[in-house]
């Protein structure tokens, strides 16, 4: 570890690491706690040890929550945007510190690690202006002298369980909203990127003890998937919003539907970009090569598949062969890089394993992947990203593998190209490539692109905070983020006040005493 990272943990108040839980101000593990090293994918060095929270402290955390959303949901919603808002201003201030932290303990790529703190920055702003939006609509009554409207109340303590390939943003695309909305929050980082979580939960803390807030508003349980069994069986989280694959979520989905709470999914996704015969080359060969060595190909939005016209299929292969002989992999700390490693050697050994199944399935390779190793790649988790000629159908075309793999598909007509577009299990992002107006409204009609996410000449992956962030088919349902999303963490209420001297009944039914 440099001593720029180690300069940046000490700002970040995470240079001594002893605790699996926090309720605030409040941290806390027991002794004989499971310790976790956490490896940076960069180098290989550990950059500290972390401890995993017990059945009991999850509990305690839990408690002190339920009683800190009383005092909570009683600041009226404007006032706790003003705390989401000097969250955002704490987040600007070390922006560069915590962006470099994320890059650091993740591997994405320093403007990436930035960007994700931008994403931040973003929501608080958003949560802010919906503090005073937090709209419910009024009717008409069928009845004379009655008035009915709907109201948003919050709901309680929301679980949030992240993924390690936005190990910040997501949480605060969650907790911004929430506590806008006057719920608690209990995280459940990726135990693969904690460090990143105690970070902004020391960032969030300083915010509420500075603002005389009780403790528990915010909350940090560091564990492995216990904790997430924990938080979905438990009636006292009414609300579960959990990123990561869909092994995960189903497993979520049921334990929360089985006691009929509420979940909010974002899982995997299987990303195609239909580029058509009138679609700009250029501009489409920056979205397909960022869509898909972004991240070292590990987004949710990360572009998996190419659908390409017949007519310029073989042009834009030869641009893309030749876009990934300029790739530059190594240290994401080194600005020059494009992509930097995969998250652990897991994930390294099922891109290998990946490549090995197309190959078998009859996936030509036109870029050939493989694992780099020595020198500046001795942490063992770099790799080459690669493209392989493929059919849709392949069962590993229908997988989502996190790795920078990309496979081609050609097309002749546009309604075959979406229905190959459409034709995964997946459904989160989209995008067409094309100048052609028709091409881009089918694309985006109701018999185009199946997905929560469809954009015309964009990649499939970048999305801003505004719009609601989800999708389709085994990515979930869920919605997070921009628009409307911020709905699903509070309760709706109708309520009809009668002000007449009577007590008429609904539907004109008569009964009288
Ligand atoms: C994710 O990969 O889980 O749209 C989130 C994007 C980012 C968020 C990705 N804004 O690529």
């Amino acid at each position: 570890m440099s001593l720029a990272i180690k300069d940046i943990l000490d700002h970040l108040h995470i240079n001594d690491i002893n605790d699996a839980f926090s309720t605030g101000n409040q941290w806390g593990s027991s002794a004989n706690a499971v310790t976790k090293d956490i490896v940076s994918p960069t180098d290989g060095k550990k950059i500290a040890s972390v401890k995993y929270a017990t059945a009991d402290e999850y509990n305690a955390v839990i408690e002190t929550a339920k009683k800190a959303f009383k005092t909570w949901r009683q600041v009226p919603a404007p006032k706790r945007g003003e705390i989401v808002r000097q969250i955002g201003e704490l987040l600007r201030e070390n922006k560069k510190q915590l962006g470099t932290l994320v890059s650091y303990e993740m591997g994405k790529s320093l403007q990436e690690g930035y960007g994700e703190v931008q994403e931040m920055i973003d929501i608080c702003d958003f949560a802010v202006g919906l503090s005073r939006q937090l709209y419910g609509l009024t009717m008409h009554s069928e009845r004379p002298e009655h008035r009915m409207y709907e109201q948003y109340h919050p709901l309680g303590i929301i679980g949030i369980i992240s993924a390690f390939n936005f190990p910040v943003a997501v949480w605060s695309w969650n907790a911004a909203l929430a506590w806008v909305c006057g719920d608690v929050c209990i995280w459940k980082p990726s135990e693969k990127t904690p460090l990143t979580a105690i970070a902004c939960q020391h960032i969030a803390q300083e915010v509420f003890k500075r603002n005389n807030i009780e403790e528990g508003v915010s909350c940090l349980v560091i564990g492995d998937r216990q904790i997430g069994e924990l938080m979905s069986n438990d009636t006292r989280v009414p609300l579960v919003s959990a990123t990561g694959s869909t092994r995960m979520g189903k497993a979520v989905s049921a334990a929360v539907g089985a006691r009929l709470g509420k979940s909010l999914l974002e899982l995997g996704g299987n990303n195609a970009i239909i580029i058509t015969e009138n679609a700009d080359l250029d501009m489409s060969l920056i979205g397909a090569v960022f869509g898909a060595v972004g991240t070292a190909g590990q987004r949710c939005t990360s572009t998996r598949r190419l659908i390409i016209h017949e007519s310029v299929y073989e042009a834009f292969k030869q641009k893309l062969v030749s876009a990934y002989g300029q790739i530059k992999i190594g240290d994401p700390l080194d600005e020059n890089n494009h992509m930097g490693p995969l998250i652990d050697q897991d994930a390294v050994a099922l891109y290998l394993d990946s490549i090995e199944k197309c190959k078998a399935e009859g996936g030509r390779f036109v870029v050939e992947g493989g694992k780099l190793e020595g020198g500046a790649y001795s942490s063992g988790c770099y790799v080459k990203p690669c493209i392989a000629e493929v059919e849709n159908h392949f069962k590993i075309v229908q997988h989502e593998t996190f790795a920078p793999i990309l496979y081609l598909i050609k097309y002749s007509d546009l309604d075959e190209a979406i229905e190959l577009q459409n034709g995964v299990p997946q459904g989160l992002s989209s995008a067409i490539m094309t100048n052609n107006l028709r091409e881009a409204e089918t694309f985006l009609s109701y018999a185009g692109s199946d997905c929560g996410i469809a954009n015309v000449n964009i990649g499939t992956s970048g999305a801003e905070i505004g719009g609601a962030f989800g999708g389709e088919k085994e990515t979930g349902g869920g919605r997070e983020s921009g628009s409307d999303a911020w709905k699903v963490y509070m309760r709706r209420q109708t309520n009809t006040i009668n002000y007449s001297k009577t007590l008429p009944l609904a539907q004109g039914i008569k009964f009288d005493l």
